[in-house]
């Protein structure tokens, strides 16, 4: 027998090699270090932080799987799925900033980009120098992205491009739009274009007023004859599985992020109870308030180690998507609902921005619907169960 760790219930830590340990830590040092002591302000003033890109690039957090060739960390997704655990354990934006970076946008350059275009963008998306967004969403198709109006015509030497996408992470202040097309050329399917900030007809105004993931920045991509040339087209992917195969990596990031939010309001509920005294004793001594923490590390416990599961299939290439949807609609619904609990167990002092957790709480409301909602992953998981499309 072992003695019990109500903080990692299945050891979790002996299930890491001993870089992933290490990678771990430096991530939850950084986020600890650079990242709490502004969440606060940040979230509450709904500040643009651009400059958290080569700070979080310096600290090695971005690009953790692309090759070191190109600036990346060569690094395995277990340990990719670390460093969103511990980013989001600060704030859900923060994580969505670094993801986008890393997964949807080096992701499809390093996957789907011809040699020059890896050269040109990734080292600087890796140092943090570039920032990225990706624009697959648009006005009118969210969650069913084959709607998208956005398209690509061929003209000589390139395509001109027109459009808008909405509700991009980052695209305000981004240099580098990867983003999403019906291309005429290729009979009306979906290709991916790299395009520049600066570019003629290309605008990222800002969304304002979120009243969810206020740490990070949102905002639109409007192209209005966007004229690139040949070089922009990501050559090696066409369809829909270009966009599907970024969000794969996302989607197990999330995973992976939403239970270290789940940890952050699962402690700090605890601790509230043990310091918090009503009817003469700790909230912590009532069973009520037990039966709540128990359901917390439960549900952390599971998810982790489901995500932990999902990561070593990826990186020994044996994963399905469908695997993706179970570990990212799971652990989001599952912190969601302790984010709320723990709102709850803080009593008053839950809604203050002091605690923490009801900023966690609206945060995951974001990340419940984006990268596919909980619906939306339900249907995908009816598919594979049924073999019967209900979306
Ligand atoms: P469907 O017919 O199922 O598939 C079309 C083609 O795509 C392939 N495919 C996949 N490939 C790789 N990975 C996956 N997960 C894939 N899913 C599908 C599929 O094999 C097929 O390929 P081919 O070669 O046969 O053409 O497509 P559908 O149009 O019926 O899609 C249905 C549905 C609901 C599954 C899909 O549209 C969906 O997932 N919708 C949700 C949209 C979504 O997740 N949007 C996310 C936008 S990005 C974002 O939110 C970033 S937030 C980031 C942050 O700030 O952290
Ligand atoms: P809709 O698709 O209109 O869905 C509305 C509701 O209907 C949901 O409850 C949904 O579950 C339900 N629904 C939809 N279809 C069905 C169905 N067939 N059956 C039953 N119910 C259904 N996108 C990007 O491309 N890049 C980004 O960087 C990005 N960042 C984001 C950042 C934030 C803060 C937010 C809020 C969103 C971001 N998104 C981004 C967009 C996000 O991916 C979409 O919001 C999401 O995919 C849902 O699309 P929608 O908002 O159009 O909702």
């Amino acid at each position: 027998m072992v003695p019990f760790d109500w903080q990692d219930p299945f050891n979790l830590d002996d299930q890491l090699t001993e870089e992933e340990r290490m990678i771990r830590d430096a991530a939850h040092g950084f986020a600890q270090a650079q990242l709490q002591p502004r969440v606060i302000e940040g979230f509450s003033k709904e500040l643009d932080a651009p400059e958290l890109f080569p700070m979080m690039g310096e600290a090695g957090l971005l690009g953790a799987t692309i090759a070191e060739e190109y600036g990346g960390a060569g690094a395995g997704y277990v340990a990719y799925g670390l460093i969103a655990r511990e980013i989001e354990r600060v704030d859900s934006g923060y994580r969505s900033m670094a993801s986008v970076q890393s997964s949807l946008v080096m992701y499809p350059i390093h996957a789907y980009g011809s040699e020059d275009q890896r050269r040109k963008y990734l080292p600087g998306l890796a140092s943090g120098q570039l920032i990225g967004c990706f624009g697959l969403t648009e006005p009118d198709a969210g969650s069913d992205p084959a709607g998208m109006k956005t398209t690509a015509k061929k003209v000589d030497g390139g395509y001109v491009i027109n459009g808008s996408k909405t509700w991009i992470s980052n695209s305000p202040f981004a240099d580098v739009f990867v983003v999403w097309a019906k291309s005429e050329e290729h009979g009306g399917g979906i290709r991916g274009f790299v395009l520049e900030k600066g570019m003629k007809g290309l605008s990222a105004p800002k969304i304002e007023g979120k009243i969810s993931l206020r740490a990070s920045t949102t905002g639109m991509i409007v192209m209005d004859e966007v004229e690139v040339g040949e070089d922009a087209l990501l050559p090696e992917v066409q369809g829909l599985k270009g966009p599907f195969g970024c969000l794969n990596r996302a989607r197990y990031g999330i995973s992976w992020g939403a239970m270290g939010a789940a940890e952050f309001c699962m402690h700090a509920a605890r601790q509230y109870g043990l310091d918090r005294q009503q009817f003469g004793v700790p909230l912590a001594s009532k069973q009520l308030y037990q039966l709540k923490l128990a359901d917390m590390m439960t549900e952390i416990s599971l998810g982790l180690q489901a995500s932990l599961r999902v990561g070593r299939l990826m990186d020994e290439g044996k994963f399905a998507p469908d695997m993706i949807s179970i570990v990212k609609r799971n652990n989001v619904g599952k912190a969601l609902d302790i984010a709320r609990k723990s709102r709850d167990m803080h009593g008053g002092n839950g809604i203050s921005e002091e605690y923490q957790v009801i900023r966690h709480m609206v945060n995951l409301e974001t990340v419940n619907t984006y990268e596919g909602t909980h619906d939306v992953h339900a249907l995908i998981l009816g598919r594979a169960i049924t073999g019967i499309a209900a979306f």
